[in-house]
């Protein structure tokens, strides 16, 4: 199966789990589920809960578990990440997946609950879901504790909102922000999927290595786009970082380092599969193609 087709028959099978696992918007409260529904089926690559399927199919298929739920509770955690992300309170965005953000969509109020609510989910859905291997539950009850917490996402966040109005950012500095605010999750999915795979502790780390620098890779090109692209290619608004007057990759460095450094990660990435072992035709096709996306 070529790229493209597999990318997305596992981004409707993500769909498909999105739908099961997370309650119907008919359910009461009606207006919190919609609002959940609302943000999470409003499209997005769907990039994280990929990387949990294809990380799944690296390893050992006797030792394998259904990596669909991971999935899902992985794309809860990064669309309750932007749907906080594009209060008011923080960067007070309308337009977040070609359409109204959250907030603007249903009210302030609404969109921070419902952003709690997918949060909450996703560690339900870990619990729930690999009660019977305690030990795989566990273990991804903390990658993903670990990815989404002060440490990392909401770390790397609030270090994001103290570097607006300040250009002037040290590079170490803008580094903390994307590992954390970025990478975190990107590495979050890569080795939940390896450890549902039956990966062992070595291989999680050479997976944790390379799925870090796809993350930075990742960020710089968003940095790129942000400053090149228009908001209705992106489906968000665009050149926000400058008019917050943040550091990004592009104002450090200008863009053509900028592209050069997201080539540096996105080969150490490459680097990084090639020396796995399983097949990772599927990874190494991802991240060129991440590096080369438009939007
Ligand atoms: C509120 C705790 C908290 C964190 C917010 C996600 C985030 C952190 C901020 C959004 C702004 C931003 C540029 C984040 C960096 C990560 C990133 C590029 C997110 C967007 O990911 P995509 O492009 O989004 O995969 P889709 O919509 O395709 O899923």
């Amino acid at each position: 199966m070529d790229f493209t087709t597999k990318f997305n028959a596992w981004v409707s099978l993500t769909e498909s789990g999105l739908d099961r696992y997370v309650p119907a918007a008919h359910t009461r409260p009606q207006r919190l589920h919609q609002a959940m529904r609302y943000s999470l089926e409003s499209g997005g690559k769907r990039l994280r809960p990929v990387l949990v399927l294809a990380a799944t199919e690296l390893f050992d298929p006797k030792l394998r578990g259904d990596p669909l739920p991971a999935a899902v509770a992985v794309e809860c955690v990064h669309t309750y990440s932007l749907i906080h992300d594009d209060l008011p309170c923080m960067d007070n965005d309308d337009l977040r997946r070609g359409r109204a953000t959250a907030h603007r969509a249903f009210d302030e109020a609404t969109a921070l609950l419902a952003g709690d609510a997918l949060l909450t989910h996703a560690f339900f859905l870990l619990a729930t879901h690999y009660a019977t291997r305690p030990a795989v539950a566990t273990s991804l009850v903390a990658e993903l504790g670990a990815a989404a917490g002060s440490l990392r996402l909401i770390g790397g966040q609030m270090e994001d909102l103290l570097a607006e109005n300040r250009p002037d950012t040290h590079p170490a500095d803008l580094e903390f922000i994307h590992l954390n605010k970025t990478s975190a999750m990107i590495e979050a999915a890569v080795v939940m999927g390896a450890r549902l795979g039956g990966a062992g502790d070595r291989e999680v780390e050479s997976v944790r290595r390379a799925s870090r620098d796809l993350g930075l890779a990742f960020q710089i090109i968003d940095d790129i786009l942000d400053a090149t692209e228009p908001s209705t290619t992106l489906g968000k608004t665009a050149g926000k970082d400058a008019k917050a007057g943040k550091s990004t990759y592009v104002s450090l460095y200008g863009l053509e380092k900028a592209r050069r450094l997201a080539e540096e990660r996105s080969a150490a990435a490459l680097e990084g599969w090639r020396a796995l072992p399983g097949d990772t035709t599927f990874l190494v096709a991802l991240t060129q193609w991440l590096t080369g996306r438009r939007k």
